[in-house]
């Protein structure tokens, strides 16, 4: 018999822009999803990837029961306990030989979007003690969380633009309006911005392609790739030289560098850089007034910026601008959001702290320091490779496809082979997981309890907005919590059978006596029992939430003051407005100064590495040269919703976009197949000639190259695309962060003589 419909409210967990959903069920069927018009931020705003999560459910590619490799290289079905008990089996014999440095963890880029991974990751990290920590970090954000940690204090002090009330807005290496904006939650990101222009200011778009967001925009710049540190360069050059250069009174009596940012800045007028970045030093100097005169502004930079040759710089300049044109941390600017479930800047003492330190250690083989606890991906295959003490001979990777996301996935996938122990957490046998021992699938995103704890930290709002499971697990499926609970218990000698509740316990336990023990926290010096008396009907990571939101900068302090608690979540399905970003110099600062460090020594000694750049990128060679880019597309999320019907058909998502001059001058035809090779090695796919590149560069998605042997992805391995990070470089580090270069790579294009071995 038929049960009667329900709808379910849930945040959506895909990307960062955290859209309200409503989903109808029926009979465990997930019927169709729209936007939740009731959502206090997304307001019924969705893209196409938010509905397809019901496609992403019913798919019978995704993995339900664990899966063991057998001796002839393919999977069979298994248990959870025979799973967990050949886990720890090989587990035992490598810690006995090899001794803990022989582990390491992948963590990929929906575990930053997953409560389950965002708060049981740290127990099994912890529980493993490897130096051996990877993640996308490294292909992704480190550079802008390494220049905030340097000027803030925090990884997590990354200023946003507050978007709604901005008059005027310089967009470097981001295009929201397909991302839907990153490091900067905000959904319908391409109507926030169409908003500024409706409301009479501007926006400015710097990109080597013609973007949506460039079309959108007011104003559209192209510019060399990786030549933005120049840029910003210059247009701090302008401020001070023409006097623009104010951070007002808000600001100036917490800032620390003024000076040495107007000495570093002097020699980069905007004529020393036109002929590097490609742009004239007219518009240099124009944007640079509008930016100082247009009322509030602010700057924004994301991945084109940040997996760059000169990551940590740009990012820094980004908040250089930020600071220089005034509005700064006031209301239109670049400001901080307070995260209600709290993060570095909102715990212990305001207005100072140990701020940002990064070389505790560095990675074996080739010595690159740590940063914030982990050491660079695109050094996995040479520390699995490299024999000698301390070489990984165990991996777990939890929601993460390194083979297609990061540099030399080939070479990578050649080293998986030759581990003793591979675990992966996931939803799919892809690329990257069909090279485990054992495959410990996750629920779908639809049955688990959903706050992003991470995100909500970068939001254009602060928000607070908790979703229970829309279905419950399927017979038999643990949650992803306590899959990720269990393998901490292998790590931590207990061994695959030991009692999850109690040490669940264990964890709520240590971190509520962290919280009343440490200073400025509002439940400082109550008794720890007391509140975990208070928590004890929940478990698992709701009961975390529950301390975190409670103890937050809204929080209830457990009784002692008016505020949230997850209970209160619960009650509001669409999510609690906590209103507009608000000030938040100097109580924001944890630097050991209590300043705004506006030129990091260690930032500004990397200057030294850009000045040759200025004169190799202005050279005649390098005006001949090709270089690629990535993009991004609205029906894509990087390597893994590719299995999903409908969002590959209609037209070929993987192909190569070159502006039709360069096209005509290396006999690349439209709509057939080319040849595009780097010193790292060659990929074939179909060309599209578009005016929206900028000559002497082309572009590439990432996330594609699913023709691989022994995947269970049967709908991607009919649009297989190619895989453009064997074009890249895992030697190519940005020197501060570690991070992967992954734009601006050199490359050369032909014509394909023989048919395309990928189409
Ligand atoms: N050339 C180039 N390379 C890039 C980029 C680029 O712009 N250009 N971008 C980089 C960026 S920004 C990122 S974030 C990375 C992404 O890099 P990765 O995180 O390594 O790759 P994803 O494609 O996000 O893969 C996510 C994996 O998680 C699985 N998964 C999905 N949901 C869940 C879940 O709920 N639980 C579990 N356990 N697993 C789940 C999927 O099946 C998939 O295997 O790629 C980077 N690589
Ligand atoms: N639809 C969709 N949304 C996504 C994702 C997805 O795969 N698909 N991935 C999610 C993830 S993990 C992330 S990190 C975010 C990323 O979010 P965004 O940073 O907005 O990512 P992109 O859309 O790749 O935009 C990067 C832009 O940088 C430009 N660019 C490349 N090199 C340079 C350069 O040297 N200088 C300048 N100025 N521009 C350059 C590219 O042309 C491109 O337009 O998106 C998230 N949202
Ligand atoms: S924009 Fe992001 S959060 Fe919103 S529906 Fe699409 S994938 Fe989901
Ligand atoms: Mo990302």
């Amino acid at each position: 018999m038929s049960t009667e419909p329900v709808t379910a409210i849930r945040t959506c967990p895909l990307c960062e822009a955290t859209c309200g959903l409503e989903i109808e069920i029926q009979d465990g069927r997930v019927g169709k999803i729209r936007g939740d018009a009731q959502d206090v931020f997304s307001k019924g705003f969705i893209c196409p990837k938010g509905t397809s999560l019901r496609e992403l459910h019913h798919d019978p590619d995704r993995l339900r029961t664990p899966l063991i490799r057998n001796a002839a290289g393919g999977f069979d079905e298994a248990t959870w306990d025979e799973a967990f008990a050949e886990i720890a089996r090989r587990f035992s014999a490598i810690e006995a030989e090899h001794g803990r440095d022989a582990f390491a963890t992948y963590l990929g880029n929906p575990a930053a979007h997953s409560l389950s991974a965002i708060v049981y990751g740290r127990p099994f990290l912890k529980a493993l003690r490897s130096r051996n920590v990877f993640s996308t970090s490294t292909v992704d954000q480190f550079p802008k969380q390494l220049a905030s940690g340097l000027m803030f204090g925090t990884a997590t002090s990354v200023p946003v633009p507050d978007l709604d009330r901005t008059q005027y807005l310089l967009i470097l290496g981001a295009d929201p309006a397909v991302s839907n904006g990153s490091l900067m939650t905000a959904p319908d990101a391409r109507g926030r911005l169409r908003a500024i222009s409706e409301r009479g200011g501007k926006v400015v778009v710097v990109d080597p392609r013609r973007s949506r967001t460039a079309r959108d925009a007011d104003e559209h710049v192209f510019i060399r790739p990786g030549s933005d540190p120049l840029l910003l360069l210059a247009i701090v050059q302008t401020l001070f030289a023409d006097g623009l250069a104010d951070p007002g009174e808000h600001v100036l009596p917490h800032l620390s560098g003024l000076d040495d940012v107007r000495e570093l800045a002097a020699p980069y007028t905007p004529e020393a850089v036109a002929a590097a970045t490609r742009i004239d030093a007219a518009t240099i100097r124009r944007i640079a007034h509008e930016l100082a005169g247009a009322g509030p502004a602010a700057v924004y930079g994301r991945i084109g910026t940040t997996t760059a040759e000169f990551g940590t710089l740009t990012s820094w300049l980004v908040d250089v601008v930020n600071v220089l044109i005034g509005s700064f941390d006031q209301p239109g600017g670049a400001m901080f959001n307070t995260p209600a479930g709290g993060s570095g800047n909102t715990s212990g003492e305001p207005g100072a702290g140990r701020g940002v330190i990064t070389g505790r250690y560095a990675s074996r083989v080739r010595g690159r320091p740590e940063v914030f606890g982990e050491l660079p991906a695109a050094c996995m295959a040479e520390e699995i490779e490299t024999p000698g003490e301390g070489r990984i001979r165990g991996l777990f990777t939890i929601a993460g496809n390194p083979v297609l996301s990061t540099p030399n996935g080939d070479r990578l996938a050649d080293a998986l082979d030759t581990l003793d122990l591979m675990v992966s957490v996931d939803i799919y046998r892809n690329e990257t997981t069909r090279h485990a021992h054992v495959i410990l699938p996750a629920p779908s995103p639809l049955q688990r309890g959903h706050f992003d704890l991470a995100l909500y930290s970068f939001a254009v709002r602060n928000i607070a907005n908790y979703s229970p499971p829309a279905l419950p697990l399927d017979d038999g499926m643990p949650d992803e919590w306590e899959t990720l609970l269990r393998l901490t218990a292998i790590a931590a000698g207990l061994g695959p059978d030991a009692d999850l509740q109690a040490l669940d316990d264990y964890v709520i336990g240590e971190a509520v006596r962290a919280e009343v023990g440490r200073a400025g926290s509002p439940v400082r010096g109550r008794d720890a029992d007391d509140l975990l008396g208070l928590l004890a009907v929940r478990r698992g990571p709701e009961r975390i939430l529950d301390l975190k939101l409670r103890t937050g900068p809204f929080g209830d302090a457990f009784g002692a003051r008016e505020g949230l608690t997850l209970a209160q979540l619960e009650s509001q399905p669409h999510g609690v407005d906590l209103g507009p970003l608000v000030p938040r110099l100097p109580e924001v600062l944890r630097t050991p100064t209590g300043k705004v460090e506006l030129a990091p020594p260690a930032i500004v000694a990397d200057l030294a590495r850009l000045e040759p750049a200025l004169e190799r990128w202005g050279s005649d060679e390098d005006h001949d040269s090709l270089l690629l880019i990535g993009r991004r597309a609205l029906r894509s999320n990087n390597s893994w919703m590719h299995n999903l019907p409908k969002l590959v058909s209609g037209p070929e998502g993987c192909t190569l976009l070159v502006n039709p001059d360069d096209a005509e001058r290396l006999g690349v035809v439209d709509g057939e197949h080319a040849v595009l090779s780097s010193a790292a090695g060659e990929i074939r796919l179909t060309a599209r000639h578009s005016d929206d590149m900028m000559p002497g560069v082309v572009s590439v998605p990432h996330g594609w190259g699913h023709d691989l042997p022994g995947a269970q992805l049967g709908v991607a391995a009919e649009h297989a695309g190619a895989n453009v990070n064997l074009l890249g470089d895992a030697g190519l580090l940005e020197d501060l962060s570690g991070n992967a270069v992954l734009n601006g790579i050199p490359v050369s294009l032909a014509p394909a003589r023989e048919p395309a071995a990928v189409s």
